[in-house]
């Protein structure tokens, strides 16, 4: 597809509030920031939860369902949910969402690695924090394995199938690539396939041009070009738009959001609507067409949202 699809990431799992006051956390807020992104050209939202109350990451099903049934009222985007959850979880949990909500799109995480935060405490003092369980969140982050086994991946994949939900595959380094390879191979995944390479998380494969050029010459080698299709996650300030802006121009879709860098500009905290804003300048600084909900259901063969359990 000519179209460029945009993703907006919006609030995640790995950043606290305290680092950024426009990181939403309620339902109405993350509802508020994905029908912003989609006025901006975001055709795709990602979306976790968070306890309204504390922003801490949760998996509480009543919280997805109000967030996913308050997008919905508003608008027709494509909602990919998260099934990597946030660092308290267990993979029961984690999973929940798929089977009791039914979305188009979730994610499927393609291995396991150390996913570190802890370098985020070097912006904050004590005192910023607002919530209790922030600093020790980020602390705890350098004994975090994210944890995605084989027989994990498999479950994931099982529950996706039965709610008729596709599976957007997540890879952190080039070792998930084979991962995916031995998958497809076992039968366990059909192609085509979705993936979304996630540059820059501390554990995984860096955040730069020739790390990207990696990921996805390592793909076409072991996948197979005709066999997938994919996106770029670049975490961090300004390596989202770098990132972004070198898929667009080697066949990939670009993710842009809160979950994955809080910056604007230097030194300039953004909102979620500000990033898409921006990316999309990019893309039509290069007259390239921006894909809709409607052209991804299509591209990626969604079973609609007619067929959602929200
Ligand atoms: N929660 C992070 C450890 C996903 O959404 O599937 C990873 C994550 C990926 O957020
Ligand atoms: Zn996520």
């Amino acid at each position: 597809m000519n179209k460029l699809i945009i993703t907006a990431a919006l609030t995640g799992a790995a950043t606290v509030p305290s680092q950024s006051k426009y990181i939403p956390i309620t339902p109405e807020e993350i509802a508020n920031d994905a029908v912003a992104c989609v006025e901006a050209g975001a055709a795709v939202v990602h979306i976790h939860a968070r306890d309204p109350h504390n922003g801490m990451p949760t998996g509480d099903m009543e919280i997805f369902g109000e967030i996913l049934t308050r997008i919905k009222e508003r608008s027709n985007v494509v909602i990919c949910t998260t099934t990597g959850g946030g660092f308290q979880m267990t993979p029961e949990q984690r999973v929940r969402v798929v089977p009791t909500w039914k979305p188009e799109l979730a994610t499927c995480n393609m291995g396991s690695i150390n996913f570190a935060l802890y370098q985020a405490m070097r912006h904050l003092k004590s005192e910023d924090y607002r919530f209790d369980w922030e600093e020790e969140y980020l602390r705890n982050s350098e004994d975090y394995i994210f944890k995605n086994t084989f027989r994990g991946i498999r479950t994931y994949l099982d529950f996706m199938n039965a709610a008729g939900t596709r599976p957007e595959f997540e890879l952190y380094d080039v070792g998930h690539i084979y991962n995916m390879a031995h998958l497809i191979e076992a039968g366990v995944i059909q192609t085509p396939i979705w993936l979304q390479f996630v540059l820059g998380v501390l554990g995984g494969i860096q955040a730069t041009i020739p790390d990207l050029v990696t990921m996805v010459t390592t793909a076409d080698r072991v996948i197979g070009r005709e066999n997938y299709n994919w996106s770029v996650i670049g975490v961090g300030y300004p390596k989202e738009f770098e990132l972004a802006t070198a898929a667009m121009f080697m066949g990939g879709h670009v993710r842009v959001g809160l979950e994955d860098n809080l910056l604007v500009k230097r030194k300039t905290l953004a909102t979620n609507q500000q990033l898409v804003e921006r990316m999309r300048r990019i893309a039509e600084e290069f007259e390239r067409e921006i894909a809709g909900p409607d052209d991804v259901r299509q591209f990626l063969n969604l079973k609609g949202i007619e067929n959602v359990g929200y």
